[in-house]
């Protein structure tokens, strides 16, 4: 039995994907651009991407012989209020893809499964590798020429029905499938998310500067958080979803009823006051199992403590002055240079 694309996309619906989309796996021209971006420095210290570049230009090797690229798009937006819609500067602020379950790995057990089942259907055999976030595949253009969604000036994709509150994951293999349509450019002459950036790290429409961008200073950098974007940090502790708040096309976006997506309690409305105070088993507790593993204790102590400054709150400030044995990684010097209790 041939597989064929209607009925892959069919199986992917019913596994909880929301969109499916498929492109020839070709090396499309816009992958050069990563080596410009790299030379740019706007990585940061993100070598891992550097480290990975051949591969990332070069779909063959990353599975030699790949035909397709099956490209999954899963909405992780939950009913809740956006964070610019937050104003409670004492409100933890955390990004909504962080809400939930870790998403590489309830992505990567539906995608075994979609394999499962295309090893089933196939007449011949063939090789596949899956990935979601950290492979070495540029998700958004494979994305867009799939036919997903386009590249915003935000630089994420964004799909006309549902909006752009997507994680993206694929499936590159050798199998041969009808290709999709890409996705065609719609953000016309706005530009709102460049403007409501705030620390301007959309340097230019599709290029974001990670070294200015908020989800990388509060996930990816280890080190210190530069005085002069602290500002723009205010009270996010986690990740940054202003660029996406704004966006014309998220103003009415699917909302997504999966349990795996649905906030966790503690996260759900927490201050910055209660997260700090939590002590650190707790803490690692609360975010076990979610994306926001990725940032270590110290790292999210220096957000929140960043946070409570910023909340102009005089509890706040002494939540910060309070010590407990409880929370060793508070002690951490990281932590204790992004103290600055005023008397
Ligand atoms: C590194 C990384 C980051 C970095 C850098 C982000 C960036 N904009 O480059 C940081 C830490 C800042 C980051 C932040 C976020 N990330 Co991130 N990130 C990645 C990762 C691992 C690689 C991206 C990368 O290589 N960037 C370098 C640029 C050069 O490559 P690129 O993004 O592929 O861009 C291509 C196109 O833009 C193309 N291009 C196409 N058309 C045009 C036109 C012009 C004129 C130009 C110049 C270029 C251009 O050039 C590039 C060639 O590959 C991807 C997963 C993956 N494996 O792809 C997730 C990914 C992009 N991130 C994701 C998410 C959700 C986020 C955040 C929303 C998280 C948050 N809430 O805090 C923010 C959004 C910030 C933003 N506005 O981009 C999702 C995006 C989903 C979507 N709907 O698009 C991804 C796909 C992960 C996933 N599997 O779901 N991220
Ligand atoms: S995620 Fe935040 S800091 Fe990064 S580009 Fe978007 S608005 Fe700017
Ligand atoms: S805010 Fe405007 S410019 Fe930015 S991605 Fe959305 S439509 Fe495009």
């Amino acid at each position: 039995m041939a597989l064929t694309a209607a009925a892959l996309k069919a199986h992917a619906a019913s596994l909880g994907f929301d969109l499916c989309g498929i492109t020839a796996a070709v090396n499309v021209p816009e992958l050069a651009f990563l080596d410009e971006w790299l030379a740019r420095g706007y990585a940061g210290n993100m070598a891992w991407i550097a480290r990975t570049a051949e591969q990332r230009k070069d779909l063959q090797r990353v599975l030699p012989g790949a035909k397709s690229v099956i490209v999954l798009g899963t909405v992780y937006n939950t009913a809740r209020p956006y964070s610019t819609e937050v104003a409670d500067r004492s409100a933890a602020v955390i990004s909504r893809y962080a809400w939930g379950d870790d998403y590489h790995d309830v992505l990567m057990a539906r995608m075994e499964q979609l394999l499962a089942w295309m090893r089933e259907q196939a007449a011949e055999p063939f090789e596949a590798r899956a990935f979601v976030d950290g492979g070495p595949v540029q998700e958004r253009i494979f994305a867009q020429y799939a036919g997903l969604g386009w590249i915003g000036k935000h630089a994420c994709v964004i799909s006309e029905r549902l909006g752009s509150w997507l994680f993206l994951s694929e499936i590159v293999t050798t199998l041969e499938l009808a290709a999709d349509v890409p996705a065609v450019d719609q953000c016309g002459t706005c530009t709102l998310c460049i403007e409501a950036c705030p620390t301007q790290a959309i340097v230019e429409p599709h290029v974001v500067d990670s070294r200015r961008c908020l989800s990388y200073l509060t996930i990816e950098e280890r080190g210190d958080i530069p005085e002069e974007l602290r500002a723009g940090l205010g009270n996010r502790v986690y990740g940054c979803d202003v660029c996406q708040d704004v966006c014309p096309f998220n103003q009415a976006p699917a909302v997504s009823t999966d349990p795996v997506w649905q906030p966790r309690s503690g996260l759900d409305g927490a201050t910055s006051a209660a997260l700090w105070r939590m002590p650190d088993a707790d803490l690692r507790g609360l975010t076990k199992g979610s994306a926001m593993t990725r940032a270590k204790l110290p790292m999210l102590r220096r957000n929140l403590a960043l946070a409570l400054q910023a909340s102009g709150a005089e509890e706040d400030r002494a939540a910060l002055a309070e010590e407990s044995p409880d929370r060793p990684s508070a002690a951490d010097a990281l932590v204790q240079r992004h103290i600055r209790i005023k008397a």
